[in-house]
């Protein structure tokens, strides 16, 4: 490890959990566990830190029969384990935060295991795997077979010096089919060091291209995945769940069935307003679905969508209105050489634990267009959505009113130009 760079700033810190939602983790001054806001200012934060423990989560039909999940949860490196105990366990969120490199820097995340409260009798271990990384050291791999996990009440702080830029995934890989499904699972992208430089017009980009090829103005973080209830169900109520009978009845983006993917993120001073009875205290609400999916965009500008599949289950995505330019695959950028291969599409077909880089052009705004509303003007609406309608619906209940559910989000080209972002999946509503 190179000492010399071991103190991370807390730029680096909020860098790092970028659209993952950054609690406020002051103990005893949070509702139900979980709250919205940013970390305070400290010049003691030196690291990213995340505990592992259970919670629930809210999908269409179980809004009062809330979900039994797992999950991570970014904290304040400065509390003790004690006292993330006694704040975090039993509050969890689904999806995992967004975590935001730069290439080649050094990044440490220590991970506290603070066990479940609802499963006393499990003593899982979790861990951190960053899927895709080719080149990871084994300790920091976080495979537990040919590795460590870490067991209840302990820490372990993991090391990463990303010199492939890209986007990834992250997970527990602690009986991992179970974990991942739970809800252990959240994007991972590393930067490219040409961020910063001009080329082509752009001063971000996905890849090292060169040539200025994958820059964009706004980039947007946004996992797949489907819910299974009978796992979830299962582990609440210890009993096994048999995965070759996997049937989910949800399909979400970032841990949220349409129309709720559209609201905001719970975090910086954001709100989604969506609330989980928990319980595990009493039916207290948690904050348990921090991540936004919303796109928004102003004409003329390039979004890059930064996807990945953590489900069991391919999916094709559609943006009718919107041609997709898929530039990178896996974390890598589709070039041969000097051969272009990445590709235009209107159906973006994404296998379980498979990452792509998308780009998008705003068209312009057209008022003629089928149009919406909110606090920042009119825009057009165009949608990301599966081509499958089985998966644009839910059990139990639909949204309000009937209308489409499960992997759908909107895209929204606005009238009046939004100013520009300033973390992943910045949502302005
Ligand atoms: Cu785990």
């Amino acid at each position: 490890m190179d000492q010399n760079r071991s103190g991370a700033s807390r730029r680096d810190f909020l860098k790092a959990v970028g659209a993952g939602a950054v609690f406020a983790a002051v103990p005893g001054a949070v509702v139900g566990g979980l709250a919205g806001g940013l970390l305070p200012a400290s010049a003691a934060t030196t690291a990213l830190s995340l505990v592992a423990s259970d919670g629930y989560a809210t999908m269409p039909g179980r809004e009062d029969d809330p979900l039994y999940i797992f999950g991570f949860v970014p904290v304040d490196p400065s509390l003790t384990v004690s006292q993330l105990i006694s704040t975090y366990k039993g509050h969890t969120q689904m999806s995992a935060p967004t975590l935001d490199f730069l290439q080649n820097d050094d990044m440490k995340i220590t991970l506290t295991n603070l066990g479940l409260v609802q499963r006393p009798d499990l003593t899982d271990s979790h861990t951190i795997h960053w899927h895709g990384f080719d080149i990871p050291s084994p300790l920091n791999d976080g495979v537990p077979e040919v590795s460590v996990a870490v067991p209840i009440g302990k820490q372990l702080t993991y090391f990463y010096r990303p010199h492939r830029e890209g986007t990834y995934m992250w997970h527990c890989h602690f009986e991992d089919v179970e974990h991942v499904q739970m809800g252990m699972t959240g994007i991972v992208f590393v930067r490219p060091l040409q961020d910063g430089t001009s080329i082509g017009g752009f001063t971000k980009f996905a890849y090292n291209d060169g040539d200025g090829s994958t820059g964009y103005h706004r980039h947007f973080a946004i996992l797949l995945n489907e819910v299974w209830s009978n796992f979830h169900d299962g582990d609440r109520d210890i009993q096994e769940s048999i995965a070759t009978d996997y049937e989910p009845q949800w399909f979400t983006l970032n841990g949220r069935c349409y129309p709720e993917t559209v609201l905001p993120n719970d975090h910086h001073g954001e709100s989604s307003g969506i609330t989980t009875p928990n319980p595990n205290y009493g039916d207290a609400p948690d904050i348990s679905q921090p991540n936004s999916s919303l796109i928004q965009f102003n004409p003329g500008e390039r979004a890059l969508l930064r996807l990945a599949n953590l489900g069991y289950q391919q999916h094709a995505m559609q943006m009718p209105g919107i041609p997709m330019h898929v530039v990178g695959q896996d974390a890598s950028l589709l070039r041969n050489g000097a051969t272009d291969t990445s590709y235009w599409t209107n159906t973006l077909y994404i296998g379980p634990g498979e990452a792509r880089d998308v780009l998008i052009d705003a068209p312009a705004y057209d008022a003629a267009r089928p149009s919406g509303s909110d606090g920042r003007g009119s825009y057009n609406v165009y949608y990301f959505k599966n081509r499958d309608w089985r998966r644009l619906s839910s059990l139990g209940a639909p949204a309000a009113g009937g209308g489409p559910s499960g992997m759908m989000t909107e895209v929204r080209v606005y009238q009046t130009p939004l100013p520009a972002q300033q973390y992943v999946s910045q949502t302005y509503v």
